[in-house]
């Protein structure tokens, strides 16, 4: 990494652009990555850069709806690679899971990049067939593996805008999204929205599923009874109108 300190107040940021910037050079991340980057800093930079308490409850509900899937699917593009690829990797292990590339300006370049960074930390993906289409949706994220999004019954999608979640939850899935922006197109269809950086969100998301796989299914079905991803959504839209 550079030469920025640890201490510097804007650390995690630069870091993160680095990331992105090595992964443009890798051709893991599109160019578009970048202005995806600016997007989330922004929301990052009204949220205070920091996992809120509102995110820790969102967390919180997605790791029991990952721990009472019966089969949860990781997708991952361009940009999360590059930001967490390790972390997204300690994260399914957690959860015992498959993790799948999915991407939007998708190429076999692109694609085989992407499966050679999991396969330098010893992980196989899926993504790299897709067999099957998500019905009615137009862009390339439409191609999905049939071992994967299309026999899952929990996705999770990350720093992603667009229609994909609307679409899956069209057939009959639960999604789990994790977006700064709680106005995306994603953050407003999910199930569950978790509005956080991702690189703090993935490793706080293994955390929560490794404390709650001791729990028996009752407790956890107990603990998500009441949760309403509406009002905790309003909750991360009212702190940033309120930022200053
Ligand atoms: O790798 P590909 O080909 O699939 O391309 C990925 C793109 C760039 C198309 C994809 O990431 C995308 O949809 O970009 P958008 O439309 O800019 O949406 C990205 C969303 O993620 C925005 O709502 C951002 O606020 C949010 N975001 C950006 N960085 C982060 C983030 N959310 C969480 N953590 C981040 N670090």
């Amino acid at each position: 990494m550079s030469n920025t300190p640890k201490n510097h107040p804007r650390y995690e940021s630069l870091m993160q652009r680095e990331l992105i910037e090595k992964g443009i050079h890798k051709g893991v991340v599109t160019l578009t990555g970048m202005i995806a980057q600016g997007r989330g800093e922004a929301f990052d930079y009204l949220l205070g850069e920091k996992t809120t308490p509102e995110a820790k409850k969102q967390i919180e509900i997605a790791a029991i709806t990952l721990l009472l899937a019966e089969k949860p699917i990781i997708t991952v593009n361009g940009n999360t690679t590059a930001l967490c690829k390790k972390e997204i990797a300690k994260l399914a292990k957690a959860i015992n899971c498959e993790i799948e590339i999915n991407l939007f300006y998708k190429t076999p370049k692109r694609i085989k990049l992407i499966q050679k960074e999991f396969k330098e930390i010893g992980l196989t993906v899926l993504g790299i067939k897709a067999q099957k289409k998500i019905p009615n949706l137009t862009s390339k994220r439409s191609e999905v593996d049939f071992e994967g999004t299309w026999k899952a019954d929990v996705v999770l999608v990350m720093l992603e805008d667009g229609d994909r979640t609307e679409f899956l939850r069209k057939m009959g899935k639960k999604v789990i999204a994790i977006d700064l922006n709680p106005f995306s197109r994603t953050a407003v269809k999910a199930n569950i929205s978790i509005i956080d950086n991702v690189i703090r969100a993935v490793p706080l998301l293994e955390k929560k599923v490794k404390e709650y796989s001791k729990k028996d299914k009752k407790w956890l079905k107990n603990r998500i009874k009441n949760f309403s991803n509406k009002d905790l959504l309003r909750q991360s839209e009212s702190r940033i109108r309120k930022a200053r």
